[in-house]
């Protein structure tokens, strides 16, 4: 891996924001493609994180240092990530799904819709039905977009589908789904519109069901 990205990636795994900022500005100054900063850099570091975590040699607060890391060196990549001359694609409420605090991959497919044109109604995380349902009825969402990171909170993906349909809202809206359990298989069973497996997987498969 190029230095810069080995930098940037061991100061994500350590925790360390002011390494972490500092390594996304060295790649960008050594004029390293912003995408590949993010997933090399960035997403791989996280997926370190989270295999330290599974052999039980990192715990939750090293976990919560690393996604602090990483969400300050978004912000600073975030700009680089976005084309500006974009009109508007359509609106999209995107939130983790009730009972998910992970909002990284969340945030990061916000940002590449925003970057496409998308309008995003940021729901946060843990959000209950009721609030998809409001960003539909009152908001005027054409897509809701939902992100699990748990398994024991994919089962909520479903459950606020049914709240949609009980709702009568069913036929208004599509329904996006990710996040690293989900599958496509899953998206059928529970009867999603769709299901991405990454932020720009997530942009091609809005755009191509607004048509
Ligand atoms: Co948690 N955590 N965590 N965690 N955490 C995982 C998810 C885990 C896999 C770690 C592990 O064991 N290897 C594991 C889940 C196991 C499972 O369910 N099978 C786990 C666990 C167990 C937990 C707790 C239960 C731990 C505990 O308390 N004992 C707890 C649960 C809290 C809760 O949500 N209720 C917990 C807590 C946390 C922190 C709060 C400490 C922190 C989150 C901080 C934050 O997000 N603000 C955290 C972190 C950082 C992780 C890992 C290490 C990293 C997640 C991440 O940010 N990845 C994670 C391990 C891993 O993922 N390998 C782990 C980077 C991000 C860019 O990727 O989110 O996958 P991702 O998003 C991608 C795609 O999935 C996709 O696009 C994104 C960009 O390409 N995508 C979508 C995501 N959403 C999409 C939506 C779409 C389309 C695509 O359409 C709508």
């Amino acid at each position: 891996m190029n230095e810069k990205l080995t930098a940037l990636y061991n100061a994500i795994q350590e925790g360390d924001v002011t390494s972490a900022q500092a390594g996304v500005r060295a790649a960008l100054e050594a004029g390293l493609e912003p995408g590949s900063i993010l997933n090399e850099g960035m997403i791989a570091a996280m997926k370190e994180v989270g295999r330290l975590f599974e052999e039980g040699e990192y715990f939750v607060p090293e976990m919560l240092i690393s996604a602090r890391a990483m969400q300050g060196a978004l912000v600073l990549l975030k700009p680089h990530l976005m084309s500006s001359d974009v009109k508007s694609a359509g609106k999209v409420a995107i939130g983790t799904i009730k009972g998910d605090l992970h909002d990284i991959g969340k945030n990061l497919v916000a940002l590449m819709l925003e970057g496409a044109g998308f309008e995003i109604i940021d729901l946060g995380v843990d959000v209950a039905p009721d609030k998809f349902i409001d960003a539909i009825s009152n908001n005027g969402a054409d897509i809701v977009a939902f992100s699990a990171l748990l398994t024991t909170t994919m089962p909520n993906m479903k459950t606020t589908i049914d709240a949609i349909t009980q709702a009568g809202l069913r036929d208004k809206v599509k329904v996006i789904i990710g996040g690293a359990p989900v599958t496509q298989a899953y998206a059928d069973q529970i009867g999603a519109d769709g299901f991405a497996s990454d932020a720009s997987r997530a942009v091609s498969l809005a755009t191509s069901l607004l048509g």
